[in-house]
């Protein structure tokens, strides 16, 4: 797998799959949530709704990952996963990798050769920029895949893209 890290926009990525940081929830939030159903208009809603309603408490587990349609993006699904919020006192960097190796694993089943994540968990969630874009970077290293062969991280500042080359580089 070839990882790089870019400055950019994740709704206008062109890949087969765009990861979402979404909420357990999955019906949209802030963030690039928003900017992911804003773009991509309401099918993906739609069938975030029907996943969400076979799932057990009507919740996707943080760490998890389940796909949809990317609607009107340039992309071919959209995977959605939760991460953890930030706590100072319980280490919840398991839970934060398992969305990169999750997402990927979900990725791979669809048969996708490219996927862009962007800094999961390190907006509203209030993780640390630089142990983000380490806990990123073991995340999709850890994962095994058959189809992917590029994962891009598509960050959405200056200071977010030095946190993931510094990552990468390590
Ligand atoms: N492209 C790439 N990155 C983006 C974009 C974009 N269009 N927009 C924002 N970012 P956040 P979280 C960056 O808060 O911390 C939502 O309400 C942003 O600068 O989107 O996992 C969900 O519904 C930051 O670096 O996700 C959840 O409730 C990174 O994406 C909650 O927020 C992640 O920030 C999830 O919080």
């Amino acid at each position: 797998m070839d990882l790089r890290a870019v400055r950019g926009d994740i709704t206008q990525a062109d890949v087969d799959v765009i990861v979402n940081a979404a909420n357990p929830g999955l019906l949209g939030g802030g963030g690039v949530d928003g900017a992911i159903h804003a773009a991509g208009g309401p099918e993906i809603l739609a069938e975030c709704r029907t996943i969400v309603a076979r799932l057990p408490g009507g919740r996707l587990p943080r760490g998890q990952a389940v796909a949809t349609t990317a609607g009107r993006l340039p992309a071919r699904w959209v995977v959605h996963t939760a991460g953890p919020i930030w706590s100072a006192t319980r280490d919840l960097s398991p839970v934060l990798r398992s969305c990169y190796s999750e997402s990927l694993r979900v990725a791979d089943g669809l048969g996708a050769r490219t996927v862009a994540f962007p800094a999961i968990s390190a907006g509203v969630y209030g993780w640390p920029l630089e142990d983000a874009a380490r806990q990123a970077v073991a995340g999709v290293r850890a994962a095994s895949v058959e189809h992917v062969r590029e994962v891009r991280f598509v960050l959405f500042s200056d200071e977010a893209l030095a946190a993931f080359e510094a990552a990468l580089s390590d």
